[in-house]
């Protein structure tokens, strides 16, 4: 059965538009997984870690028949072939892939918790997730995207400095930022 899963995206080193552009074309390469939608660019305050510049985050809906585990295998393979390199938590990355929602699914361990743990306190990753789907209901607080982010009000932690491009659907080819069919490109970061 398809489900509905939200991965946020982060990059705060090197050309960081360039990186969430190339994340969103492998996530659509991956065998199984289908982009949907693709946020708006945002660019944010660097929330917690050391002195680290800005990041541009976004979000994007992706529709999949793998297990969590199995997109979350998938997305750290695209990481690790985009070259980042893990070290302090919450230091500067070329790029980060988080599963913010996955489905209507409640999940706790080690190596993954859905819904994201630190979704609810984050704008960064909240405002993105509520621009393409307003209406998706966190499971836990079950409080939809767009509630939660009203919540949030306007506190500085995550703060959303400057919102960029206009919203594109993946597969667009006017060159937006996530533009380019999903298709495109060899199958890769599908750990079977
Ligand atoms: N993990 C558990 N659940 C998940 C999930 N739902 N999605 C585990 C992804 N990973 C999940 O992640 C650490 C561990 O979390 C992994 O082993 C994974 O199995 P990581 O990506 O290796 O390390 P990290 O990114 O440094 O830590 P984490 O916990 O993902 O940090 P966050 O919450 O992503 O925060 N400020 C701005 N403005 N924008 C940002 O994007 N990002 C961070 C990182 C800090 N400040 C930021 C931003
Ligand atoms: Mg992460």
């Amino acid at each position: 059965m398809n489900e509905t899963a939200y991965i946020g995206l982060g990059s705060n080193i090197g050309d960081r538009e360039r990186h969430l552009a190339e994340a969103v074309r492998r996530i659509g390469a991956v065998g199984g997984v289908r982009v949907r939608r693709t946020s708006s660019l945002y660019d944010t305050e660097p929330v917690g870690g050391p002195p680290q510049p800005p990041f541009l985050n976004a979000a994007v809906e992706v529709e999949t028949a793998m297990r969590p585990e199995r997109l979350l295998a998938a997305l750290r393979s695209i990481e690790e072939a985009m070259g980042r390199v893990r070290g302090e938590r919450d230091g500067p990355r070329v790029i980060d892939l988080d599963i913010l929602l996955f489905g209507d699914r409640v999940a706790g361990s080690e190596s993954l918790t859905v819904p994201h743990p630190r979704l609810l306190e984050r704008r960064f990753a909240l405002e993105p997730l509520a621009e393409i789907a307003p209406g998706a209901v966190h499971p836990v607080a079950k409080r939809t995207a767009a509630e939660l982010l009203e919540m949030l009000g306007a506190g500085r932690a995550g703060a959303v400095v400057r919102r960029r491009a206009r919203a594109a659907r993946h597969g667009d080819t006017d060159g937006e930022w996530g533009a380019g069919p999903a298709s495109c490109g060899p199958k890769e970061g599908n750990a079977r």
